[in-house]
């Protein structure tokens, strides 16, 4: 069987110059895309950064690779909405799903002192989870999850079987999400937006799956948040290579995540 080759294709924007110049973080995407796809895919890529809430970019940088390595196939984590009436519920929530899915609460407690730091960043903070203390060493870049997506066709048929809305967004945090929970080392992963339009965040995790929380913070907000917990890393450097560089592709079959 000839298959086709397949592109990981990445875009950053920012605005008061690029981001290692010290520019405000407005967006970042990741797809994977066939050739024949690629104007599309890098279109629609463009307008993400475009028409983002955060504000016109001044710095764009879309950039494409040929994946050489073998592209690993999964289900996406089981999704589920808790609706919330206040920021309050929401955050208590979230932290009683990281410490049910084993983050202990001391960590969690630091990790929310250091808050302020995850914000700005393009990427993830990596938090371990006995020692509460940050453990990459990517400074105000963070850890960018990248290689990875889920093909339009099967991604529709999925949010048509769970009544969820068709929405880029929520396909690319589920594809990000599934792809950091699945390795061994993750114990949970908390985030929430740094678009100021859109307020609803999740706690995902191998045992609460990928659980959406309708109020993280209040409108305007442009504190966003994006931490991995990690237990019993000992290589980081091989942990931060399969977030950066192992192709992964959501495939759902109906029946096989229930
Ligand atoms: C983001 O916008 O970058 C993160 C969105 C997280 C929540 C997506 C959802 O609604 O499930
Ligand atoms: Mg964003
Ligand atoms: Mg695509
Ligand atoms: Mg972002």
């Amino acid at each position: 069987m000839i298959e086709e080759n397949l592109f990981s294709v990445r875009m950053r924007a920012s605005k008061n110059g690029a981001h290692e110049n010290g520019g405000k973080h407005i967006s970042g995407g990741e797809q994977i895309s066939t050739y024949s796809h690629l104007k599309h895919t890098v279109n629609v890529l463009l307008d993400k950064a475009l028409t983002h809430s955060k504000g016109n970019p001044d710095f764009m940088q879309i950039q494409l690779e040929l994946i050489d390595e073998p592209i690993t196939k999964c289900e996406p984590l089981h999704i589920e909405t808790i609706e919330v009436e206040s920021v309050e519920e929401g955050q208590l929530i979230a932290r009683n799903l990281l410490e049910k899915s084993g983050v202990p609460r001391a960590c969690i407690e630091k990790a929310y002192q250091q808050m302020k730091e995850c914000s700005g960043l393009r990427g993830a903070i990596l938090f371990d989870i006995h020692t509460g203390e940050r453990i990459d060493d990517r400074s105000d870049k963070g850890v960018r999850v990248s290689r990875m997506d889920w093909f339009t066709t099967n991604y529709e048929k999925w949010a048509n079987y769970y009544k969820m809305p068709v929405s880029q967004r929520v396909k690319e945090a589920l594809v990000l999400a599934t792809k950091v929970n699945r390795h061994p080392a993750t114990v949970a992963e908390l985030c929430w937006s740094d678009d100021p339009e859109y307020i609803t965040g999740y706690v995902a995790s191998k045992k609460a799956g990928y659980q959406r929380i309708t109020r993280l913070k209040t409108y305007g907000d442009e504190q966003g948040c994006r931490i991995f917990f990690v237990n019993g890393l000992s290589d980081l450097d091989s942990y931060i290579h399969y977030l950066e560089k192992e192709p992964l592709i959501i495939q759902w079959e109906e029946g096989n995540d229930e």
